[in-house]
């Protein structure tokens, strides 16, 4: 087998670049370790940026997302038992965010790509990439037990954060940036319609707790939990007893409880991988770097990078020139650590951490309480939270 370009993973990153290059008049294939019907069920991120909606709707990929979305124009951040409002449209000049489950987008990605003739392969067992440094990088994995070889120009690396693409370039080659936070998020899905029509980050002296929503009848809520939290002790009933500690406010507002239909635990890590290229190899989205959810950043990071990708392949194509391929990483990573910082701010401002004090907390509650009174601080909020430019 043989295409332009051969990507490794079937999740927003890998999905929306095949998209990309489909509207360049590039060929690719995606190579997906899971079957279609896992990767469309996964469930993660909710809440997309402006930019990353934007280019679904102009990329044609965006009907569904504009019927069944939510548009939130604003943010909540609750400390002390007061919830206070960050005008996001207000304090940008007009964006928003809008939540809309990942595994939808995959959903809508998957359909449209293998309507307009695409090749996405399910179930390939043990990918491998090999010759990332000569002219002709190929992908070896298996299929309904047979062994199989694509042979491409390029090979995007878009297989998340446990992948086979950054493992498979040379020692030496990449510096490893990271940091592991004392903490994890236990998240839950629940059948009740949401209580607040926008999400509440909440700072508490018990922890931090999330309140979020997928559609005008299901919660979508998190915990701040120890790293080794087995779910197996939280029944639904600590659960709630917990949200309603830390989420009640002292105007009388709670969370509305319904059925949990789903549980889960997410560690929370920071890493940047540095460069996000080796030979004919472009690492994109959770493969390259992880940010801790706390700023609603990953599938967003992960969206950003191959459009970058995508206009230097097209460039590539239609001239040649290796220009923007060349610079792929320099132009990416600009973005990556800023949203990095971001991402570090708000989790070190809105949890608890073990180690830290009375100073530290009162720290914590002095910035809480400038970030809401002070339009400078919360414009800074509102600009990384909506989104900072594509490139
Ligand atoms: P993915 O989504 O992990 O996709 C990688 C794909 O590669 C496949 N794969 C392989 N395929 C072939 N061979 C192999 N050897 C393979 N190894 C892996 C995998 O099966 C998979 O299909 O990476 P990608 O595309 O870079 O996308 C990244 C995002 O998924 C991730 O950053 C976000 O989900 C993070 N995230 C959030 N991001 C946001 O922008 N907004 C949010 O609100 C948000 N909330 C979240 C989140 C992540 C969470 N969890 C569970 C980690 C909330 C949570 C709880
Ligand atoms: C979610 O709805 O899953 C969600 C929302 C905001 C975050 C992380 C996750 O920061």
């Amino acid at each position: 087998m043989r295409t332009q370009v051969g990507i490794v993973g079937a999740g927003p990153a890998g999905l929306v670049l095949a998209h990309l290059l489909h509207l360049e008049g590039i060929e690719s294939v995606v190579v997906e370790a899971r079957s279609r019907q896992y990767v469309e069920e996964r469930v993660r991120a909710g809440v997309l940026e402006q930019g990353t909606v934007d280019l679904l709707i102009e990329t044609g990929v965006g009907e569904r997302l504009k019927r069944e979305s939510l548009l939130h124009h604003g943010i909540e951040l609750s400390f002390d038992g007061r919830r206070h409002r960050i005008d996001l449209t207000g304090l940008t000049g007009g964006r928003s965010i809008t939540v809309y489950a990942q595994h939808e987008i995959i959903k809508d990605l998957i359909q449209a790509r293998l309507e307009s003739g695409g090749r996405i392969l399910f179930d390939a067992a043990g990918a491998a990439v090999h010759g990332l440094d000569g002219p002709s990088p190929e992908i070896r994995f298996r299929q309904d037990g047979e062994p199989r070889t694509l042979d491409c120009d390029f090979i995007a690396g878009c297989d998340g954060s446990h992948g086979i693409c950054r493992p498979s370039i040379p020692d030496g080659v990449l510096t490893v940036y990271e940091r592991i936070y004392p903490f994890a998020w236990l998240g839950i899905l629940a059948d009740a319609p949401p209580s607040s029509e926008e999400l509440i980050y909440t700072h508490h002296e018990r922890g931090f707790a999330l309140f979020s929503m997928r559609s005008p009848k299901v919660t979508r809520l998190y915990l701040q939990c120890a790293p080794d939290e087995d779910i197996g002790n939280w029944p639904d009933a600590r659960i709630w007893e917990e949200l309603h500690a830390r989420l009640s406010t002292r105007d009388g507002w709670t969370p509305t409880q319904g059925p949990i239909f789903q549980k889960g635990i997410t560690g929370m890590h920071s890493m940047v991988a540095e460069p996000m290229q080796f030979g004919s190899l472009f690492l994109a989205g959770d493969a390259a770097h992880i940010v801790p959810p706390t700023g609603a950043k990953g599938l967003n990071l992960a969206v950003a990078d191959v459009r970058v990708l995508a206009r230097a392949l097209a460039e590539y194509y239609a001239s040649g020139r290796r220009g923007l391929l060349d610079r792929y990483s320099e132009t990416c990573l600009r973005r990556v650590w800023k949203v990095q910082r971001f991402s570090w701010w708000m989790t070190s401002l809105l949890h608890r951490f073990d180690g830290d004090n009375g100073f530290d907390r009162r720290r914590q509650l002095a910035e809480l309480d400038y970030v809401t009174s002070s339009r400078a601080a919360a414009a800074a909020l509102a600009e990384n939270y909506a989104g900072l430019p594509m490139d």
